[in-house]
């Protein structure tokens, strides 16, 4: 067994630790040691200047000047970091982006009466979303807008529009800068098509002009798919109120079937939550023993569902496996995206049944149970019969549920940020320009398992919010500052006097939860809000980003739309670019005087909060607004 120092390197959670140390009892295989065995990774691949993208290589080139500096088409190191990055951003957005499109399609059908289990649960959202896109209401009713609406929108996937519905939202400058830098995202589906394209043998070998276009293709992520992903589900779904959750493996509750809910897309989750409270489901479980039916969330499709259900969290990325360990989870449905194929083999070491559901995701050694909107309720009773059936074969002598679970709050939809504000951004400005929150900062992204689990987040965060800024946070991040208690309306008390002040006359936490990764663009949409607002672009605001911990080619379509759209990101994490110092300075300098807004690569979290501090307040000076020195930002480190 690991001595508690060595698994203190792995995850900062007791409930992780508890579970590694079981695993290492057993002899089951975790992430953690996969990594181990992995070492020394390739050298070549981490600085990102190793290519298979034709059948004349592979090739690399050696990024000390010793070995070859060309691939066999005479690539340099510049051209395939870039085209390198480039395909990384593709996939990432086009994940996010077909997630977006599976929600439309849903959402089409919805809208022409051809579903089971799904309706249109924000009817105001709807109209408000139509009206931005053009569409005249008049006296047609609801489904006939949805369908106007569902059209428009699939028109964004396309190649024929100069630019994707919700650019919009941007202030006018930024679309300008976008229109002269031919970067303005025009088909969802065309940037990442065109990134393959110009990342093929003998296309774009002009490293900045590649590197512009991965930009575009983040833009259609943050602006296209995500966004449409976004909103609709807020429709479908319900838009995200303040609610009170739960978080850690404590959720699993042992006199329950319990099911965890994996994965990102909330189109059958949110059917599963309905079939587990069926009257009938409920009777099922209780004829085979047990108390009733307790669902948990994993990842993202956790958190669409505890922001607006308020569903109790298992945990975040590097709990998938763990999870497992309790020997307490009887199914764990799955549909896309983070899912790690270990989990099939962890969970043949129990009785828990993973249960596959999208025809894209297939996962040998789970059972495949197709979804398929029209028989929506169907399928999600059908897959909490499984997770009953399987509870039946539970080995009460193989639980180990680590004991309590910390209280969270999630919710916060910019709606919901609004409302809690009076209905208008003016408080938050207010506040901003009195000093007593100094700027926002939006930490998110995965956990890495070469970053002790949840450490990055929390420090991070705690940091921030010492130092007046408030957190707003999507995805695993978000699990991880729950985890921490960051996220309660007392965990005021943790922040600096003047956020303290106002999260107390507001009720609300310093580290506000904005949902799942697509949730992003909820960011995306407050920040465009106030700099339209003030009358500034974004890149003027006292604004920063931030992934500590991540690990995602999605990650890296989030950061290029972020930086693209003027905010400031710092990453915890190397990205594979460090064979181009070319590449490298264009990201971490160069794109300061393009798209105001540039990347860092800070590993520490003390190191980086002291960079965004300073960042903050260098943002708040140009705008001319009150200047405190803070310890993490004194007055010689600013500008
Ligand atoms: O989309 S934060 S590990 S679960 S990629 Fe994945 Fe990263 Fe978690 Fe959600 Ni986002
Ligand atoms: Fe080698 Fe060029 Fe082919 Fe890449 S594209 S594998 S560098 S020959």
């Amino acid at each position: 067994m690991d001595a508690p120092d060595t698994l203190s390197k792995l995850s900062i959670s007791n409930d992780a630790r508890e579970m590694l140390v079981r695993a290492r009892e057993e002899g089951i295989e975790t992430v953690w040691d996969r990594l181990a065995a992995q070492q020394p990774q390739c050298g070549y691949c981490s600085m990102g200047v190793s290519c298979r993208n034709c059948a004349m290589g592979p090739c690399r080139v050696d990024p000390f000047g010793e070995g070859p500096q060309q691939g066999v088409c005479g690539a340099d190191a510049d051209i395939i970091v870039a085209r390198n990055l480039g395909r990384t951003v593709a996939a990432g957005a086009s994940a996010h982006s077909d997630h977006g499109r599976d929600i439309l399609e849903v959402f089409e059908s919805l809208a022409a009466g051809e579903t089971s289990g799904y309706e249109i649960r924000d009817e105001a959202k709807l109209l408000a979303l139509a009206k931005e896109w053009g569409i005249e209401a008049g006296d047609r009713s609801i489904n006939e807008v949805a369908l106007d609406l569902a059209e428009a929108m699939f028109e964004d996937f396309g190649s024929r529009k100069d630019h994707v519905g919700f650019l919009d939202r941007l202030p006018e400058q930024r679309r300008k800068l976008f229109e002269e830098l031919s970067i303005t995202p025009r088909g969802i589906d065309r940037e990442n098509v065109e990134m393959l394209h110009r990342t093929h043998m003998g296309v774009d070998n002009d490293y900045v002009n590649t590197s512009l276009h991965a930009l575009r293709t983040g833009l259609s992520d943050g602006w296209g798919g995500s966004m449409i992903a976004t909103e609709l589900s807020d429709v479908m779904f319900g838009t995200p109120k303040p609610i009170k959750s739960r978080v850690n493996l404590g959720a699993l509750r042992v006199e329950c079937v319990n099911i965890a809910l994996h994965g990102h897309n909330p189109l059958l989750s949110d059917v599963i939550v309905q079939a587990a409270h069926d009257p009938e489901m409920v009777a099922l479980a209780r004829e085979k023993g047990a108390e009733s039916i307790n669902l948990v969330g994993l990842c993202c499709t956790g958190n669409e569902l505890q922001m607006r259900k308020g569903l109790p969290m298992a945990g975040n990325h590097l709990m998938q496996e763990l999870v497992l360990l309790t020997g307490a989870l009887d199914a764990m449905v799955v549909d896309y995206q983070c899912i790690m194929p270990a989990v099939t083999d962890v969970a043949k070491c129990f009785h828990t049944e993973i249960i596959s559901t999208a025809d894209k995701a297939r996962f040998a050694g789970a059972t495949h149970v197709p979804f398929d909107p029209k028989r929506g309720l169907e399928i999600g009773k059908q897959i909490v019969a499984l997770g009953i059936e399987a509870y039946v074969n539970r080995n009460p002598d193989r639980v180990r549920i680590p004991a309590g679970t910390m209280d969270m709050m999630a919710g916060f939809s910019v709606e919901a940020i609004l409302d809690a504000l009076g209905g208008t951004p003016e408080p938050l400005v207010e506040a901003i320009r009195a000093g007593k929150i100094r700027g926002a900062v939006a930490v998110v992204g995965c956990n890495n398992p070469k970053i002790p689990q949840d450490h990055g987040h929390v420090t991070l965060t705690r940091r921030l919010i010492e130092n007046d800024i408030l957190v707003l946070v999507t995805g695993c991040a978000a699990v991880a500052n729950g985890k921490a208690g960051q996220m309660l309306p007392e965990s005021a008390d943790m922040a600096g006097p003047g956020l303290s002040e106002v999260c107390k006359a507001l009720g609300i936490p310093p580290v506000l939860h904005m949902g799942s990764c697509v949730d992003n663009t909820r960011i995306l949409t407050l920040a465009a809000a106030l700099a339209n607002y003030l009358g500034v672009d974004i890149s003027q605001l006292p604004l920063a980003g931030a992934a500590p911990e991540w690990y995602s080619e999605k990650a890296v379509s989030i950061g290029a739309y972020v930086v693209a759209s003027g905010i400031f990101t710092v990453l915890g994490v190397q990205p594979p670019i460090f064979g181009s110092q070319n590449v490298v300075k264009l990201l971490a300098a160069d794109l300061e005087e393009v798209v105001g807004a540039r990347f860092a690569v800070e590993p520490d979290p003390e190191e980086a909060a002291k960079l965004i501090c300073g960042h903050i307040e260098a943002k708040r000076e140009a705008l001319g607004l009150p200047f405190v020195a803070t310890d993490a930002a004194p007055a010689d480190k600013v500008a």
